[in-house]
């Protein structure tokens, strides 16, 4: 487990720290339930906000627990945390293990709730297996809030980056405009477990039943590692010779797959990449030509929102009832969403963007 903490504005201290010793028994376990309640992060069932006011409490600590410490993109959103809290004068903790998974997110949770957090923050690795531990945390009055990967726990909110069926067909969209909606595609993803990239395929799929011509031939898993993401790409290559088109729904997947093609000029020029990616790790790919189209929101104003809802939570300022708003700092304010579907009550951060040789270079994450 690697831990850093963020205090005011000061720069990031990252060190490791012996993993907290307790019980891991429930890691790997998927016995969780949906959620019940409408109350998106309170124990009880209020029907709407008028529980809530007041101000935010000062000297709130919030665990934030990203996929993992080395990813970029959740490095970029962990910043956005941290400045949300400098600004209420309390302070985020960033802890997470190195691979994504469910197992390498519990100590931290365990952590947070030997350290009496005020909040979690939490980008799932897997939509269930996180919940005993997450229960527990609830049970020493610990709000939680999930972020960007959502888990299926009871009683927290979900702050989405933007609307999921809108991504996952967008990128599809995307794609279709570059390969005149045909031919051979498919998918480089995250962890095979990651609720967000899941969510995403699934509408990926519905919007390729308005393209009869393009096939979903694979879906692989590069974990957001870099160097399992260059394996499967290259085994998808191998098998796959017409391949025209790659989604990869995953900063850490688009931007590999990107270096990759540029080294390899002669697959670029049969195989269009697009998906998911930071516009500071995608330039050079756009601007000689590798690339021509790929969207995201901004990870920081992520983790910020993020902050600013579980501050919020964690003074009772919100009780998380759908329909309630809050204020979220410069982003100003924002409405809980009602759960729907498997989604339980959320907030939508807004819509992508999509970047292209116009305006890559004009963004700073
Ligand atoms: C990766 C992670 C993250 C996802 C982005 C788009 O960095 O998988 O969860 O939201 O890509």
């Amino acid at each position: 487990m690697i831990v850093s903490t963020g205090r005011r504005r000061g720069p990031a201290t990252v060190g490791l720290v012996a993993a907290v010793a307790l019980a891991l028994a429930a890691c790997g376990s998927s016995s969780s339930g949906t959620s019940g309640s409408s109350s998106a992060a309170g124990g009880s069932s209020a029907a709407s906000g008028a529980a809530a006011g007041g101000k935010i409490k000062s000297g709130l600590t919030v665990y934030f627990i990203p996929k993992d410490t080395q990813n970029p993109y959740e490095v970029i959103a962990d910043e956005g945390g941290k400045t949300a809290l400098a600004e209420l004068g309390g302070k985020v903790v960033v802890s997470s293990g190195t691979q994504d998974t469910a197992a390498a997110q519990i100590p931290s949770i365990q952590a947070a709730i030997q350290a009496h957090a005020d909040a979690i923050v939490i980008a799932g690795n897997d939509p269930s297996a996180l919940c005993p531990a997450l229960g527990q945390a609830q049970a020493a009055g610990i709000k939680v809030v999930s972020f960007d990967s959502d888990v299926t726990c009871p009683n927290h909110l979900f702050i989405n980056q933007a609307d999921t069926e809108q991504i996952g067909r967008s990128e599809v969209q995307l794609l279709a405009k570059q390969i005149n909606s045909t031919g051979e595609i498919a998918i480089l993803s995250a962890a095979a477990t990651a609720t967000n990239q899941n969510a995403w395929i699934g509408y990926m799929k519905e919007e390729l039943k308005n393209f009869p011509n393009m096939k979903l031939v694979d879906t692989v898993y590069g974990d957001d590692d870099p160097a399992k993401s260059l394996t499967v790409l290259q085994g998808l290559l191998t098998a796959h010779p017409n391949l025209k088109g790659i989604i990869s729904p995953t900063t850490v997947g688009i931007s590999t797959a990107a270096q990759y093609l540029s080294k390899h000029k002669d697959i670029a020029a049969k195989v269009t990449l697009t998906g998911l990616g930071l516009p500071s790790q995608m330039k050079a790919y756009v601007l000689d030509g590798t690339v021509t189209a790929f969207e995201l929101w901004n990870p920081s104003d992520l983790g910020y929102l993020a902050g600013y809802a579980a501050a919020s939570l964690a003074s009772g300022v919100t009780d998380g009832a759908p329909g309630s708003t809050f204020t979220a700092g410069k982003l100003k304010e924002y409405k809980i969403l009602p759960a729907a579907g498997s989604t339980g009550p959320s907030i939508v951060l807004g819509p992508p963007t999509v970047f292209d040789k116009t305006n890559v270079a004009q963004f700073n994450f």
